[in-house]
């Protein structure tokens, strides 16, 4: 799905701001149409942002089932003969939407798009009200998954994931407007043609575009600009390959894109025209390497979340470049979207400034032994009681979804399709077998892996055969061996061992020790400032004894709010950032390591 732009036949309006909100604790609104009328008894929500912790007190930060949005916008004069389009960036978890009176699409994943055509249902000059009420119950056939237990107190969410479930509408809301024949989709997957690190190499733009509305079979015609608005080369039909002589290739630290401009004519007029961001770059995994460009990559970096004070995971500009910026400082080169698909602005950032992704799914909490840690119990987890056929169905809509809203984005490099699942049962490894096999063909050019959890090590892993990389998180010196980080050292030693022998590259996509910012001790006391400074070290000093290591990702950029349990206090504090990002003796240490090395 195309994000909705400006360009010279399109136009888009924000729905940003004060929106109209109702918590339905007693689900009573659907019944009773709240969506036929002004909201009743609404409080100002902003959006985008999480609702949760926009009020005080414990009833809207725990709330379960449904919450009502409305708004109104007017529609602009100027788009008479137009498609009219409704686009939810997002909408955690589930969302069904109303324009006026009428119902236009329904939709379940927290973090991606969805979009209805709204043509017919709206007037230029006229305004429209739009409804969407937003359910953030997770159960066993949602991704992630959780639990919901009704108690004589009310319904009580359970997960199974180490993040706080925030909810609403984290994302923008926009109306937008294109031709009746307009570009649909695009594709692009870029190559170079003969050994990539040779300067003054050929690039390849191969290109498929989607005409939809009434003249799909529009001629359409694509020029590819460089950042200087030159045109480096052009080609006519839906599908093609563009050549690009002395490509300027798009690689870590610097985001160098092209344009490609997607044209739908009708005889000379330009019907449609849709401006689609391309950077020229190859990924590649060969042995224990994991190749951009035909360079070894080592990532530094972190394991992030979408997550702030007051507005939870809701998008915010100045909270984003200032995110990037740290990231600039500490000298980190890539991320992952530690455990969902992130905001398309950060997508966008990322691309623009050659900073590596790894992209997630939201499919994270698939362990018993993990929630046994958070405080739930799960007797099998892989089972028709739990995560079930119904559960894969919407972890492959999730694959799906993701990989259709990030395919062009050159800074995605790796598919991450669950974070920590059990992955040594047979079970297990019936589960995820299609999901392997959807992504590689939804995405034949991109590497895809899992990551994999401290209970499924390497002697009875039965996944990381499908992954063309070893991701794995671990807590030595903090699960296990905790406080002691001589047996911590010789553990992950061994492990590293083990892992090496998959000959493929190694990627450590989680490790770090909870820190109470401020608090110094010098007799080796975990959760002090100092202990997260040693466990990091001594994991550094392991990584280098390890060639087919490929890549470090700290545990977390930054603190942040979790579910109520006795293993948090205000949150996991593994950040090497404050939840209001000061930086720990952690961040400085990893500045000076990762500056060193880039
Ligand atoms: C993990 C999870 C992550 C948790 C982290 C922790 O393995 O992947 O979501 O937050 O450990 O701090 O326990």
């Amino acid at each position: 799905m195309l994000r909705p732009q400006d360009s010279p036949t399109r136009e888009r309006r924000s729905l940003a701001g004060l929106w109209r909100f109702r918590a339905d604790a007693d689900g009573t609104g659907r019944q009773a149409r709240w969506f036929a009328a002004p909201l009743a008894e609404a409080i100002d929500m902003p959006v985008p942002a999480s609702y949760n912790d926009i009020v005080p007190g414990r009833e809207l930060h725990d709330h379960v089932g449904d919450v009502w949005y409305q708004t109104t916008a007017r529609v602009p004069r100027g788009w008479a003969d137009q498609r009219v389009v409704l686009r939810f960036d997002a909408a955690t978890h589930h969302a069904t939407v109303w324009a006026n009176d009428t119902e236009v699409m329904s939709h379940s994943g927290g973090y991606t798009p969805f979009e209805a055509d709204v043509t017919g249902l709206v007037s230029p000059g006229e305004e429209v009200r739009v409804t969407a009420v937003v359910d953030n119950t997770l159960t066993w056939e949602t991704i992630p998954p959780g639990i919901v237990e009704d108690t004589p107190h009310g319904k009580r969410q359970k997960y199974m994931h180490d993040f706080f479930n925030y909810a609403g509408l984290h994302r923008p809301v926009w109306l937008y407007a294109t031709p009746a024949t307009y570009v649909e989709d695009i594709t692009v997957v870029t190559g170079v043609d003969g050994d990539p690190t040779t300067p003054g190499v050929t690039g390849t733009v191969r290109y498929d575009v989607v005409v939809g509305g009434a003249d799909a079979g529009a001629q359409v015609r694509v020029r590819l600009l460089d950042a200087d608005g030159g045109e480096v080369a052009s080609g006519t039909g839906a599908s093609g390959e563009l050549r690009v002589p002395d490509a300027h290739l798009w690689q870590p630290g610097e985001g160098y894109q092209y344009d490609l401009v997607v044209e739908v004519l009708d005889g000379d007029a330009v019907v449609d025209s849709y401006l689609q961001k391309v950077g020229v770059r190859t990924v590649e995994v060969r042995g224990t390497d994991f190749l951009i460009n035909g360079v070894p990559f080592y990532f530094r970096g972190f394991g992030m979340h979408e997550d702030h004070n007051t507005r939870g995971k809701g998008h915010d500009d100045a909270e984003m470049v200032h995110d990037f910026e740290l990231l600039r400082w500490i000298g980190a080169n890539s991320f992952r979207t530690s455990h969902y698909p992130y905001s398309e602005e950060f997508m966008d950032y990322a691309d623009a400034h050659g900073v590596v992704v790894i992209d997630e799914t939201a499919a994270v909490g698939m362990n018993a032994a993990v929630a046994q840690v958070l405080g739930t119990r799960i007797d099998k987890v892989f089972s028709p009681e739990a995560v079930s056929h119904k559960t894969r169905e919407a972890h492959a809509a999730a694959i799906r979804e993701l990989i259709q809203r990030d395919k062009n984005r050159p800074a995605v490099v790796l598919w991450s399709i669950s974070n920590e699942p059990e992955s040594h049962t047979p079970e297990s490894e019936e589960y995820f077998q299609p999901l392997f096999e959807l992504a590689r063909e939804l995405d034949p050019h991109r590497p895809v892996g899992f990551v994999n959890v401290m209970y499924s090590k390497a002697d009875v892993d039965l996944l990381v055969k499908y992954s063309d990389v070893i991701m794995i998180n671990r807590y030595y010196g903090w699960y296990a061996s905790s406080g002691d980080l001589a047996a911590a050292e010789a553990a992950l030693e061994d492990e590293l061992a083990q892992w090496e022998a998959h000959g493929k590259p190694i990627l450590m996509t989680e490790y770090g020790a909870d820190t109470v910012a401020g608090l110094h001790d010098l007799t080796g006391a975990m959760w002090s400032e100092e202990y997260q400074g040693e466990l990091l070290d001594m994991y550094h000093r392991v990584f280098e004894r390890h060639a087919a290591m490929s890549g470090e990702h700290v545990w977390n950029f930054a603190d942040f709010a979790t579910s109520r349990g006795i293993v948090r206090v205000d949150g996991n504090k593994k950040g090497a950032f404050t939840r209001d990002r000061r930086p720990k003796a952690a961040a400085h240490l990893l500045r000076r390591r990762w500056t060193a090395a880039g």
